[in-house]
C-alpha cells in the first residue's frame, strides 16, 4: 500500500490514531496548517479513529491546480478506457466491503449492514458509470440541408468540486465522482467532516484502480475553511453537493459570481400513504424501515406517515408496537437494529424537535427520550419515537429533523392524503400502500416529487435510476442514473457540411 493516509486494511485494533492526509497530484500529502479536529465514533467518544486536518486555501488551491493540470490529458484518454478503472475500482471496494463497511459504522454510526449496501452502492454505480464509457449517447438527426451531417456528443467541464454528505460516506460520493471520470472531468472532493476515513477508503480505492495522479484530489476540513475556498475557486466549473437545504442556498450563492455549474441535492420530508385498503402488516414494516433505518438520517426518509382514518388505529397500535422492540446500540454488534445519531449536534437537533412536537401538542406515542445509560453513556442514542395525531401545519410534520422522529398524521381520502403530501417544501420521495391500482396510479401521478414507491418505503433507490427531488430539494438536476451525465458534461451539437458549398440553414430549400 502507497497511501499514508489509507485505512484499509488494516484492521481496526491495528489502526493507529494518526492525523489524515489529503490526497494531492497522486500522493498522501499533509495540510499546511497542523490544526486538526478529531474523529471519533458516535457511538463510543472514547473511540478514536483519527485527527482530521482543518485544510485550508492553500491546500484547496493545490488540489484544484493538480485537477486542472491532469484534465488535459485525461479529457483525451478514450472514455472506454477511463472505464477500465472504474471496473477495476468496482472489484475493488466489492473486495473490500467488510472493513470499509466496519470502518463506515465506527465513524459514523449506522449499521453493519447498511454500511456494507453503501459500499455496495458504489460498487453497483461504478458498475454503471462503467457501462456509460462504452455508451455515453448522444443524438445523430437528419439535417435538413442536403449532404450535411449533424450529431450532438457530450463533452467534460473542467475541474468538479464535490462537497458530501456523512450519512452515505461512499456511496454518495461515488454518485457524484464516478460520473464526473467517467465524462473525462478531473475532481476535489471535500467530504463531510464526520466522515473522513470513508472517504480516504474511497479515494484509495480508485487510485488503486489505476487513476492517473491528479484526477481524483481529496481534501479534508470543514466547510469554511475547505470547502468555500472551492466555491470561490476560479478555475473549478462544476459544484456538486449534498447535505441540507440552509447550506446549499449558500452555495448557490456563493458560486453565482463565478458562474459554475451548480447540483445541489438537499432535504426532504417524505411521507408513506397508508390507504383503508392496505396491507397494514407491510405498511408497519415499510415505516419502521423507511423512518428508522439510517436512524432517520436519510434524505430520503419517511419522516412522515399519513394513514386513512379508517385504519388509522389499527396501523398506529402496530407501528408503536413495532417501534418499541427496535434494538438501539452500537452499529458494530450485528444484534443492533438503530445506530447513534451522528453528533452531538444533530441529536441535540432531534432532542429540540421532540420538544418542539409536545409544545404543538401532538401526541408522543412512543419514545422522546436520550438513552444514556450502560453502553450508550458514550454515544448520542435516541429512543426511536413517534408522534401521533400531528397535523400538517406543526413543524414536526413540516421540518426535516434527520433523526429517529416520525410523524403519523391522518387523513379521510385518497385526495387529502396526496394533499399533505405535497403539502411541504421539499419533494425527495413519498410512497403509497394500496391494493388498489387506479389508486396508486392517481398518487404516482399527483404527488410531487422525484422519486415515488408503491407498496414500498421511500429509501432505497437504486443506481440506475435518476436520483434527486422537486421544490426545496434540489435546484432541477439529478443524480444517478444516465441523468448524472448531464450534470458533468456539456452537449455540443456538430455540424459537418460535406457538399463543398456555402448552405444556408432556414434559407436555402432544397428541392425534392
Ligand atoms: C441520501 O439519503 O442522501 O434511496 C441518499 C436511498 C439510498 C440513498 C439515500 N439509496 O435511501
Amino acid at each position: 500500500m502507497t497511501g499514508y493516509g489509507t485505512l484499509w486494511p488494516m484492521s481496526m485494533s491495528e489502526t493507529p490514531v494518526s492525523t489524515y492526509r489529503n490526497f494531492i497530484d497522486g500522493q498522501w500529502v499533509p495540510a499546511e496548517s497542523a490544526a486538526t479536529f478529531d474523529n471519533r465514533s458516535p457511538a463510543n467518544q472514547d473511540d478514536l479513529l483519527g485527527r482530521v486536518p482543518m485544510s485550508s486555501a492553500a491546500d484547496v488551491g493545490q488540489a484544484v491546480a493538480a485537477a486542472r493540470a491532469a484534465f488535459p490529458h485525461w479529457r483525451l484518454a478514450p472514455a472506454p478506457r477511463r472505464a477500465e478503472i472504474l471496473y477495476r475500482a468496482a472489484q475493488i471496494l466489492s473486495d473490500r466491503k467488510q472493513d470499509l463497511a466496519a470502518t463506515m459504522t465506527r465513524e459514523m454510526g449506522k449499521i453493519l449492514d447498511e454500511t456494507r449496501g453503501d459500499v455496495q452502492e458504489a460498487v453497483d454505480m461504478a458498475q454503471l458509470m462503467a457501462g456509460e464509457g462504452r455508451r455515453m449517447y448522444g443524438q445523430t438527426v437528419p439535417s435538413e440541408l442536403r449532404d450535411k451531417f449533424a450529431m450532438s456528443l457530450r463533452q467534460p467541464i473542467g475541474v468538479c468540486g464535490m462537497i458530501t454528505a456523512w450519512n452515505f460516506p461512499i456511496a454518495v460520493p461515488s454518485w457524484k465522482i464516478l460520473p464526473a471520470l467517467v465524462c473525462g472531468n478531473t475532481v476535489v472532493f471535500k467530504p463531510a467532516e464526520e466522515a473522513p476515513a470513508s472517504a480516504i477508503n474511497f479515494v484509495q480505492a480508485l487510485a488503486d484502480a489505476g487513476l492517473p495522479k491528479g484526477v481524483l484530489n481529496l481534501v479534508l476540513g470543514d466547510g469554511p475553511g475547505a470547502g468555500a475556498p472551492l466555491l470561490a475557486h476560479p478555475d473549478v466549473s462544476v459544484i456538486s453537493f449534498t447535505g441540507s437545504t440552509e447550506t446549499g442556498r449558500l452555495i448557490n450563492q456563493a458560486c453565482a459570481p463565478t458562474f459554475k455549474k451548480v447540483h445541489l441535492e438537499m432535504g426532504g420530508k417524505n411521507a408513506i400513504l397508508v390507504m383503508d385498503d392496505a396491507n397494514l402488516e407491510l405498511a408497519v414494516d415499510g415505516a419502521l424501515w423507511g423512518g428508522f433505518g439510517t436512524t432517520g438520517q436519510r434524505c430520503t426518509a419517511a419522516s412522515r406517515v399519513v394513514v386513512h382514518e379508517k385504519v388509522y388505529k389499527a396501523f398506529l397500535d402496530a407501528f408503536v408496537a413495532r417501534a418499541k422492540t427496535l434494538r438501539v446500540g452500537d452499529g458494530l454488534d450485528p444484534n443492533t437494529q438503530m445506530g447513534p445519531s451522528v453528533s452531538e449536534a444533530q441529536l441535540q437537533r432531534v432532542i429540540e424537535y421532540v420538544a418542539i412536537g409536545q409544545q404543538e401538542g401532538a401526541r408522543l406515542a412512543t419514545g422522546g427520550t436520550r438513552l444514556t445509560t450502560g453502553a450508550w453513556s458514550k454515544g448520542f442514542f435516541h429512543e426511536p419515537t413517534v408522534f401521533a395525531d400531528v397535523t400538517r401545519s406543526m413543524r414536526i410534520a413540516r421540518e426535516e429533523i434527520f433523526g429517529p422522529v416520525v410523524s403519523v398524521l391522518s387523513c379521510a381520502s385518497l385526495d387529502e392524503a396526496i394533499d399533505i403530501a405535497n403539502d411541504v417544501a421539499y419533494g425527495l420521495s413519498a410512497s403509497i400502500y394500496t391494493q388498489d391500482i387506479n389508486k396508486a396510479f392517481v398518487a404516482m401521478r399527483d404527488v410531487y416529487t422525484g422519486i415515488f414507491y408503491v407498496n414500498a418505503p421511500t429509501i432505497g433507490a437504486e443506481v440506475h435510476l435518476p436520483f434527486g427531488g422537486t421544490k426545496a430539494t434540489g435546484n432541477g438536476h439529478r443524480e444517478a442514473g444516465t441523468a448524472a451525465l448531464d450534470v458533468f458534461s456539456e452537449w455540443k451539437s456538430v455540424y459537418v457540411d460535406f457538399s463543398g458549398k456555402l448552405q444556408r440553414a432556414q434559407i436555402d430549400v432544397v428541392d425534392i
